[in-house]
């Protein structure tokens, strides 16, 4: 604010030192950019959804109280003299400090740390004899609100550390909301939601010294997992690959449970939910989890909201597998209620049935990411739920759990919650109540209302639970006899992966035991390996210089289902970054021509160059991203190593080369820190492209230009086209097993 403008404000004194320039003049906010208004104001298709301009959060140009009234000054505290004491009459110094000291609330008991986005579900109209859900009716558009997190770790901790991934989606349909709050692990540890605290407490740090952090690789989780066999499945999905996704982008969600979908003849079939990423599913190398861990504890964060941003909008399909709803609740022998089971889609096949496209980031992280609440009990008419008994638990903890993190019963009328079906529900009052209610009958029957509100039925889209036989039997505290078989299931996802995917898994388990402590829970750990399979135990004590025991149970004869490894597809290539690696000498029209071909492919181009500023002048010139020093090598899905214009000139920076004695035949040419980058892209199985002079590097880290996934070529986008074509695979598998 000028000086002249400041005069206007009547009465107001001039402040002592006088405060810094506005960097503006007053004026009216802009209006708001269409995904900054209110959620509730404006869905994210921009369809308003009737909630008033005044729920807006900031509205007016000065800066006030919460009550409204207008500052002049808010840097200074009210004081007797400048060097006097502090008024305690200072309210707006009393007001800033109170709101401040409350502006935490709990984190999430689990699931603590998470990113979400907004988006669109278009349903394809296939699940419509199997469902009268009205969402996923044929081109039926829906607003949701996806929130992807860690499991163990609390907010602020890393992102690609090893562990399961929830998958929550919240489906603001007309008919009310849905919310389907997966996991990107098909099964879950335990079958009885009673057991839910005591695997947490396990996973969680240890409670004297809380440590360690959002790791699994202690001795309570171990203890926990191998004192409860019924783990063993979800435990050896987290020590796969499926434990350290490449993003959120690429990852598979599940519903996990069996549920009950109705027909609007009121037939009833039982599915489970898969969402299948349109990218693939792919994951980290244990080494690179690591390194990113310190130099990017954002990552999966980070990757989501930029690649929204930059229009590269991460689609996924939701599918169902479907089985007749038979009294015993199995297929083929399989149970449906035990959450440790999956059923191969060799068996029951994933069929499509709507797409999911993230294309907004939220506004506000607390606004909408942390107080969003999801709930496996909001159900819409068509789905329903089965008598999975970690189901039912889920159904009491969900609200439970909101109640003390969100301050009370009025949750669902934070703006990220509101239903946007209309809501008239007779709850009155509590903490935070934002509604003003009319009316002086909130009961029913009543006659002072007009009777209002009205039951609905069938006909008008009532939710009615489906009459289902519930089997006589008597009160115990048992589970069923058939979710006593802990091992075939483990026995089937290890023998469905690949030789390379097996390699992953034994370095996982070695690292992770040898985390431990206690002598006994390693011993443990490998009996329970044992009744999965003697490779993977006698592979897991060589590492851990133990002997490997014999199994107890007879091996399962289960057949592989393929569909479960990563490996062995292609999949689109968009929004994969490519690293183009400049020295100082580089060959300037080339890394313009492959940067613009890179673009084009739908892929990101990042220049690393010694240092920041711009490559070239003039109109050609070309902004460097990275530099030598702040660039590692995860952070690119392939690195494309820049040519110089003649031969002998300075390709890679040797002399910037300031740290390390360098090491391979073409050392003297190259910074060691771009040794170190193709070194461990190379190991960690990414593709790397080059041309004119690009072998001096290669050199430098000891790798021949005939290794596989590299490709030289006379030119850059010759080099780009080949490296695409290996992104396509993900990582260049040939390359592995490597002690990654
Ligand atoms: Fe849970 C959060 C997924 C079992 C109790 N759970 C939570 C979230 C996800 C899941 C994705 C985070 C939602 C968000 O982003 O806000 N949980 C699962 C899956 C399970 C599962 C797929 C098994 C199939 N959960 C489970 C059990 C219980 C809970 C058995 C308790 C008996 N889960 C909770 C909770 C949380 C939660 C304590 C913490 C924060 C919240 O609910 O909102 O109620």
């Amino acid at each position: 604010m000028s000086d002249e403008n400041r005069n206007d404000i009547p009465g107001a004194p001039t402040p002592q030192p006088p405060s810094v320039d506005e960097p503006t003049t007053p004026h009216e906010p802009l209006p708001p950019k269409h995904d900054q208004e209110a959620p509730e104001a404006v869905s994210p298709t921009g369809k308003p959804t009737g909630a008033p301009a005044s729920a807006r959060a900031q509205s007016g140009a000065y800066l006030t109280t919460a009550q409204g009234a207008r500052l002049y000054e808010t840097d200074h505290s009210l004081k007797a003299g400048a060097r006097g004491p502090v008024l305690l009459q200072d309210h707006h110094l009393r007001e800033k400090i109170t709101h401040f000291d409350h502006e935490r609330i709990p984190e999430r008991v689990v699931h603590a740390r998470g990113a979400a986005a907004h988006g669109i579900f278009r349903g394809y109209g296939t699940a419509a004899k199997v469902t009268k859900a009205a969402f996923l009716a044929k081109d039926a558009e829906t607003p949701v609100f996806v929130r992807f997190s860690t499991v163990l770790g609390s907010r602020g901790s890393s992102d690609t550390v090893r562990d399961t991934r929830g998958f929550a989606t919240k489906f603001y349909t007309e008919e009310g909301t849905f919310d389907l709050v997966g996991n990107n692990i098909p099964v879950f540890f335990i079958q009885d939601a009673i057991k839910f605290p005591d695997i947490i407490h396990a996973g969680k740090p240890h409670p004297d010294r809380e440590i360690p952090q959002a790791q699994s690789a202690h001795d309570t989780f171990w203890d926990f997992v191998t004192l409860h066999t019924e783990a063993a499945h979800h435990t050896l999905w987290n020590m796969s690959d499926r434990g350290i996704p490449r993003s959120y982008r690429m990852m598979e969600g599940f519903g996990v449970h069996t549920f009950r979908l109705v027909n609007s003849e009121g037939a009833t079939t039982l599915v489970k939910f898969h969402w299948k990423p349109k990218l693939g599913v792919h994951s980290l190398t244990w080494e690179e989890a690591q390194i990113t861990n310190g130099m990017d504890p954002d990552f999966h964060r980070r990757d989501l909201a930029d690649a929204i941003e930059a229009g590269a909008f991460p689609q996924w399909e939701l599918g169902i597998q479907v089985f007749p709803d038979n009294a015993e609740q199995t297929f083929e022998g399989i149970d449906l209620l035990d959450p440790t089971n999956i059923v191969p889609e060799e068996l029951a096949p994933v069929q499509p049935i709507g797409l999911l496209t993230l294309n907004a980031n939220p506004t506000n992280f607390f606004a909408e990411t942390e107080q969003v609440a999801f709930h496996p009990g909001h159900l819409v008419p068509g789905i329903d739920i089965t008598d999975d008994p970690l189901l039912t638990g889920r159904l009491f903890s969900y609200l439970d759990t909101q109640i003390s993190r969100l301050g009370g019963p009025n949750f669902a009328q934070i703006p990220i919650n509101r239903t946007h079906a209309p809501v008239n529900d007779m709850f009155r009052d509590g903490m935070h109540q934002t509604a003003v209610h009319a009316g002086t009958a909130p009961y029913r029957p009543n006659s002072l209302d007009g009777g209002c509100p009205f039951l609905a039925g069938a006909d008008n889209g009532a939710y009615i639970e489906v009459p289902v036989d519930v089997p006589a039997a008597k009160k115990v505290r048992e589970a069923s006899e058939s979710f006593s078989d802990h091992f075939s299931q483990p026995r089937l996802f290890w023998l469905s992966m690949t030789p390379v995917e097996r390699e992953h898994i034994i370095a996982a388990y070695t690292f992770e035991l040898s985390k431990c402590y206690e002598q006994a829970i390693k011993e443990r750990a490998l009996k329970v390996l044992a009744d999965i399979d003697p490779e993977l135990c006698q592979q897991v004590a060589d590492g851990l210089g133990l002997p490997a025991p014999e199994a107890t149970v007879p091996l399962a004869d289960v057949a592989p289902s393929p569909a479960l490894s990563q490996i062995g597809r292609t999949w689109p290539v968009e929004g994969r970054i490519v690293g183009i690696v400049a020295g100082p000498e580089a060959d300037l029209e080339g890394v313009g021509s492959v940067r613009a071909a890179v673009l084009d492919a739908g892929m990101v181009p990042l220049i690393i160059a010694p240092t920041g500023g711009r490559l070239g002048s003039g109109k050609d010139a070309l902004d460097v991203q990275r530099t030598f020093a702040n660039a590692r090598s995860v952070e690119f899905d392939a690195l494309l190593l820049a040519g110089t214009p003649a031969p002998g000139a300075d390709a890679y920076g040797a002399r910037d080369a300031k740290a390390g004695e360098p090491s391979g035949p073409g050392a003297a040419a190259t910074d060691p820190r771009v040794v170190l980058m193709v070194s461990e892209a190379f190991r960690h199985g990414k593709a790397i492209g080059g041309w004119g002079g690009a072998e001096t590097a290669l050199e430098a880290a000891g790798i021949t230009d005939t290794a596989p996934g590299v490709a030289l070529a006379s030119d850059g986008v010759s080099a780009l086209e080949q490296v695409t074509r290996l992104l396509g695979e993900h990582r260049v598998w040939d390359r592995f097993p490597a002690a990654v």
